[in-house]
């Protein structure tokens, strides 16, 4: 590529954003196109977030070519420094994991081992066989994909769930407000949730009903209540990769639009030995009232 002029005003020419989709279609990576860049005179900072945006418009697209829905922003741990703690207010959460594509963080010390009996505690009396929200006629229904039992505590319900919201919106920069009520989950030895996806099927009838109240689902937040003694990870089959349960830990995924080129398909895996309870946190678009 030739020689460009001073560093932070250089523009992204046409010509520019061709080479970049050019070079990309060629397969080359990201890093090799921002070291030519770097070679011809762009400042590092300018030439990454020049091939970030060309790209990510690109790829946007052509996904909207294919068919599929537009990406729209989602919630965002600050991760980009790869930090080992996140400070959440009352709390460092703990960076244990962080995938890219699809955009997974696995979270520690969320809840304290004494948070999370607390909120089995008050879920505990009011546990039912769990019903999932149907996108055919927008109602809810038993879902034979998922054995476990659940419920749903009102946004801020509790101490310990409010002080839970809190850090959520604070560990992924989300509004508080756009979260759905917490839902917990028990299940027991041979319970499972079978894989699925967390947005809305955008093909189903109900789901433009389901959507008038906050958007789609954008985000997911599995918390585990307890220690299951074998069994019972998070599983998201395309990548592949599977989550242990771990008490206070949380798996993090997000998805910008609602597509299965996400690959946010992902499943409970059955429980073998012992229990396993969970509290799953959904994050909207918008506010969800
Ligand atoms: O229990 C889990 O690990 C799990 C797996 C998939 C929970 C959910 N989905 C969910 O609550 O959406
Ligand atoms: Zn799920």
């Amino acid at each position: 590529m030739s020689k460009q002029s001073t560093a932070s005003s250089q523009p992204v020419t046409p010509e520019l954003r061709q080479w970049i989709i050019d070079q990309a279609r060629n397969g080359i990576a990201a890093p090799a196109l921002i070291q030519s860049m770097c070679t011809a005179g762009w400042n590092e900072d300018v030439a990454v977030r020049a091939v970030e945006d060309v790209l990510r418009a690109h790829l946007d697209n052509v996904a909207q070519q294919q068919g599929q829905p537009p990406a729209v922003p989602v919630p965002d741990p600050d991760i980009a420094e790869s930090p080992l703690f996140i400070d959440v207010g009352d709390r460092q959460v703990e960076v244990l994991m962080a995938m890219a594509n699809p955009r997974v963080v696995l979270f520690g010390n969320l809840l304290s081992p004494d948070e999370c009996q607390a909120i089995i505690d008050a879920a505990d009396p009011r546990m039912a066989r769990s019903l999932t929200v149907q996108t055919a006629t927008g109602g809810s229904e038993v879902n034979a994909d998922r054995t476990s039992d659940g419920m749903f505590f009102q946004r801020g319900e509790t101490p310990v769930v409010q002080r839970l919201e809190e850090r959520i919106a604070r560990l992924v920069r989300w509004p508080i407000e756009n979260g759905e009520g917490l839902q917990v989950l028990h299940y027991q030895p041979g319970a499972q949730y079978k894989p699925h996806y967390d947005y809305f099927d955008p093909g189903q009838p109900g789901t433009a009903t389901i959507l008038r109240r906050g958007g789609q689902r954008v985000a997911t937040l599995v918390i585990y209540l307890n220690n299951p003694r074998k069994g019972g990870g998070t599983i998201f089959p395309d990548v592949p990769l599977e989550i242990a349960p771990r008490q206070g830990n949380a798996v993090f995924f997000s998805y910008e639009r609602a597509h299965p080129a996400t690959r946010t398909l992902h499943g409970g895996a059955p429980v073998i030995e012992g229990e396993k309870w969970i509290a799953t946190k959904w994050l909207r678009e918008r506010e969800f009232n």
